[in-house]
């Protein structure tokens, strides 16, 4: 790829708008940033980009820039439908992802794994099992660390994990994982996407370049993957916790069985550490993708053994007069809040946020079942009363400590009072790990 005295437009200038603004000028293009945030709010990446020629053009995305660009890469956060975007794709500008810039840099095996749920866990499994079957492994995307940076690392990679949200799949090419997991779909981020089947189609779109030498490793148990990945071309390697399989990997009585081209191999569970029958499900996947790209199966299982948790994933806070305290801060969709419920039995449920545009209506039957009271907070506390209130005790709060205080006061012992939103943070909290250590502090304090 030669993108000397190329104009090349990158949009957005967080952490992927920097790390592309810096490869390519390093690759001698001429590098244009365009940012709706003011110079103030960027200081920070304007800063990474001190000793780089890059031309900025901050707090405006102008139309003409982007029509005057020989190549534009977009940063995830930026929708699709920007009009500037439309006009340039309609004047026959290139616009790609930085995945798909990535992309074009990387020969050497590409697992990506994507989902609505799950990513970054089986993707840090994924990573920890090639680092211990000594591969010198790059571990990135949407997990923070744009992937371009392998690239831009200069150093020989011999496997490569991406966590791929549906985002980054938007302007992709040619970008062919040689391994690619679908963990799961269920709805999200529908106040990006006009409909849930939008979303769908930009996450499918990671197999789009797949060929029947790769392979795709799909979630036989969940209907929708299931039934999309009967027209994908690569060759499936399902997993399932329900069915046994003569090719892919399940779970059957304590022992995960992987079986492909007539070999077998079979790991006890008993000792993992890892809990939740999700976490089978993303230990089956890593797991798939690690043997497919020549782990060692003694290695593979010492790892998966050994991992913990992840923080801020149904993670235990502290037991309190009888009461067990979790905190899922990283629950921000319906399909993670399910699985939370599913784990335990008498519930007072700490839910609410910024609202991305889903129905609440899935967790019904769960919450009907489990949830004995459910406490709300906000922007989305309204929506979910009106769609979960008549199943079970409801309350507002106004702040997430007094949802803490709250719960308190009515859960009984035995209980267990779980924050598990199932909507984003951005409404109160500047992230989900602020989200999370301010509950743990409330719940420290009680
Ligand atoms: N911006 C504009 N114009 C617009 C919209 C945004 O100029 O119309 C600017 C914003 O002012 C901001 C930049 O574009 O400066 C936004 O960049 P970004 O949101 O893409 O942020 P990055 O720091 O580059 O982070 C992105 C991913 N963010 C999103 O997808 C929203 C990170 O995933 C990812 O870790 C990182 O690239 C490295 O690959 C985060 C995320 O929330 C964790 N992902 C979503 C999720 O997991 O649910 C998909
Ligand atoms: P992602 O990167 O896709 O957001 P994480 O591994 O960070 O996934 O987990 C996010 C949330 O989803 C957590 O609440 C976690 O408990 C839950 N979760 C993890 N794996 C799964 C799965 N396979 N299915 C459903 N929910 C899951």
């Amino acid at each position: 790829m030669d993108y000397r005295n190329q104009n090349i437009l990158v949009v957005g200038l967080a952490k992927t708008g920097v790390a592309c603004a810096r490869f390519l000028a390093s690759k001698g293009a001429r590098v244009t940033v365009t940012d709706m945030r003011n110079e103030t709010a960027l200081a920070g990446q304007l800063a990474e980009l001190g000793g780089y020629n890059v031309i900025r053009e901050l707090e405006r995305h102008d139309a003409a820039t982007f029509l005057a660009s020989d190549m534009i890469v977009v940063s995830p956060g930026v929708p699709m439908d920007l009009p500037q975007l439309v006009a340039a794709q309609r004047a026959g500008v290139e616009i790609i992802s930085e995945i798909e810039l990535a992309g074009r840099f990387i020969d050497v095996p590409l697992a990506a794994i994507t989902g609505t749920n799950g990513k970054t866990t089986t993707t840090t499994i994924l990573g920890a099992i090639f680092k211990h079957n000594g591969y010198h492994t790059f571990v990135g995307g949407n997990i923070g660390n744009p992937l371009i940076e392998l690239a831009e690392s200069h150093q020989i990679w011999d496997q490569i994990v991406a966590e791929i949200s549906s985002f980054q799949l938007e302007w992709i090419t040619s970008f062919r994982p040689t391994v690619a997991a679908l963990l799961n779909l269920s709805e999200d981020h529908l106040d990006r996407y006009p409909d849930y089947q939008a979303y769908i189609d930009a996450k499918l779109r990671i197999f789009e370049n797949q060929t029947e030498e790769d392979f795709a490793v799909v979630n036989r148990d969940d209907p929708l993957v299931w039934q999309h990945a009967q027209a994908l071309k690569a060759s499936l390697f399902p997993f399932s916790r329900k069915v046994e399989l003569e090719e892919g990997i399940f779970y059957r009585d304590g022992v995960i069985t992987y079986r492909h081209d007539g070999h077998e191999e079979c790991f006890p569970t008993a000792a993992i550490r890892l809990q939740g029958v999700h976490n089978l499900e993303n230990i089956m996947a890593a797991t798939a993708c690690a043997l497919l790209l020549g782990c060692r199966p003694d290695e593979t299982f010492e790892t998966i053994l050994c991992f913990e948790a992840l923080h801020h994933r149904m993670e235990f806070v502290r037991e309190v007069n009888g009461v067990s305290y979790y905190e899922d801060s990283k629950a921000t969709n319906v399909g993670s809040v399910e699985k939370a419920l599913e784990s335990f039995k008498y519930i007072t449920l700490i839910a609410g946020g910024k609202d991305k545009g889903g129905s609440y209506a899935p967790l019904a039957p769960m919450v009907k079942e489990r949830v004995r009271h459910l406490v709300l907070i906000g922007e989305a506390a309204g929506r979910m009363e009106q769609e979960l209130g008549e199943f079970t005790d409801t309350r507002r709060a106004a702040t997430l400590e007094d949802a803490v205080r709250i719960s308190a006061e009515i859960t009984a012992s035995g209980g267990t009072v779980l924050m598990s939103p199932a909507c984003s943070s951005f409404d109160m909290f500047r992230d989900y790990e602020e989200r999370a250590q301010r509950f743990i502090d409330a719940v420290k304090a009680l």
